[in-house]
């Protein structure tokens, strides 16, 4: 039988290469990557496939308990950092909850969402962050287990333990991932799906990554925290006011969102921001489903997920059965958390997160990424 690593790769490669031009042409308007760049991506990842899952070498699969005899204090630190933030600051759960999802989307989980920018204008970026929550932890890894636990690995414990902070189960995660050598933001502006999309859009984006149709209401869940900026609900309030939402709260989102009753664009607020969940806004349960039934679905994204027959019945589902909702919340977490993963001799364990190896800079390892390598993020 093949490794998972060995069907998400085949997976990645079956549908990366046709899907990437079919992606091209449905995308939606608010992706603003040059064509001539994104072709480049097109070759990075081929090339960094071709190279990770070379003929002779079987990568092997992520383990529950990868980290057991290398790093038993790992669980200990993470949850323990985690929990200090969330105590401090209780939306931090959502941002690093968000950051996996991106990181995962983008290249694979690989913690390419954490090397260092020098371009970070990607719209899309919006309420990734915290990334000195997951500096704090590697920090006190290095020093009690040197050069073992990937960056990557890190991404995925702190979103578990996030969602477990703000009252959600505590999911168990396969670990073993390794980090990337290099990071390509413009690709998130590809893979990432636009807060535009309804479920036809975001299926073809899930589907580009080996998700199906319920890990996208399932994973949308993540909504039941977390925050969101006027950015997002642009297409919702302005020039027109969309009908679906209950009046009073509209007349809210556009009160907060524009200045003296006029939105002007583009400079339209980007500090004031809006609970995905305006019920139990800090609460991981599945509110954000009997949320939707109540077209209080903060995104485009979120409500087309209750207008369309092929995802109504998930969401009632999820709505009327909070345990349904955690035990797929976990298992797809999960899958998403082993897309395109690196594993075994693939890759490196960064020292720093932000920023790969410099001892690994060694053209052999990556010969066409290098020129974009460290520059940005996603
Ligand atoms: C289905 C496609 C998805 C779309 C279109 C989408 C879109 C968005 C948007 C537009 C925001 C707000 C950004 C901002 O304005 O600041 C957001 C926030 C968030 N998203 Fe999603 N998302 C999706 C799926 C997911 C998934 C799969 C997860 C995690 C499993 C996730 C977790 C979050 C969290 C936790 C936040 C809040 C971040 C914060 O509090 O700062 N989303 N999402
Ligand atoms: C990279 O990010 C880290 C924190 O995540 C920061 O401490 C460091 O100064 C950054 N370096 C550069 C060159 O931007
Ligand atoms: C707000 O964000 C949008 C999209 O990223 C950007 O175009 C605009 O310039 C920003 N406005 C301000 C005032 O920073
Ligand atoms: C809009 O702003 C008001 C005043 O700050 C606040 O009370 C209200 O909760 C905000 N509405 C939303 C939907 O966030
Ligand atoms: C990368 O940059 C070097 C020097 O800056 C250049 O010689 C080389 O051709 C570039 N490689 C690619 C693939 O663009
Ligand atoms: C984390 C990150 O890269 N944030 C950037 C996202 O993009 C905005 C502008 O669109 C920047 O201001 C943020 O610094």
């Amino acid at each position: 039988m093949k490794s998972t690593r060995d069907v998400v790769t085949m997976r990645l490669l079956l549908v990366f290469v046709p899907l990437f031009i079919f992606s091209q042409s449905v995308e939606a308007h608010f992706r603003v990557v040059p064509r001539s760049r994104r072709s480049l991506v097109d070759e990075n990842r081929e090339a960094a496939y071709t190279l990770d899952s070379g003929h002779d070498y079987i990568a092997p699969p992520l383990e529950f308990d990868f980290y057991k005899k290398t790093c038993p204090q790992l669980p200990r630190i993470v949850q323990k950092v985690v929990a200090a933030e969330f105590a401090f600051d209780p939306t931090s759960a959502g941002p690093q909850l968000r950051l996996f999802f991106h990181d995962c989307f983008v290249q694979g989980c690989d913690a390419s969402v954490l090397i260092n920018s020098t371009n970070v204008n990607q719209a899309i970026n919006f309420s990734i962050g915290n990334f000195f929550v997951i500096d704090d932890i590697k920090e006190q890894l290095e020093k009690e287990c040197p050069g073992v636990v990937s960056c990557a690995d890190v991404l995925a414990l702190v979103a578990v333990y996030s969602v477990k902070q703000a009252g959600g189960p505590l999911y168990d995660i396969e670990l073993g991932r390794r980090d990337s050598l290099t990071s390509y933001a413009p690709s998130s502006e590809t893979f990432l799906p636009a807060f535009s999309l309804k479920v036809s859009g975001l299926l073809e984006d899930f589907k580009l990554v080996g998700l199906d149709l319920v890990d996208l209401v399932v994973l949308s869940g993540a909504h039941t925290i977390g925050q969101g900026h006027c950015n997002s609900i642009i297409n919702r309030i302005y020039p027109h006011v969309d009908t679906q939402y209950p009046k009073y709260y509209s007349e809210q989102l556009v009160a907060n969102c524009t200045d003296n009753g006029a939105i002007k664009l583009p400079n339209y607020d980007n500090n004031t921001q809006f609970f995905n969940d305006p019920i139990t806004p800090l609460q991981f349960d599945n509110q954000y489903f009997k949320n939707l039934k109540n077209n209080l679905g903060l995104f485009t994204s979120d409500e087309s997920l209750f207008n369309d027959r092929r995802t109504i019945k998930l969401v009632e589902r999820y709505a009327n059965n909070q345990d349904a909702f955690f035990k797929q919340f976990g298992v797809s977490l999960r899958k998403m958390g082993k897309i395109g993963v690196l594993t075994g001799t693939q890759g490196q364990i960064r020292k720093q997160c932000w920023v790969r190896n410099s001892n690994n800079a060694d053209p052999a390892l990556n010969p066409i990424s290098l020129n974009f390598t460290d520059s940005t993020t996603n």
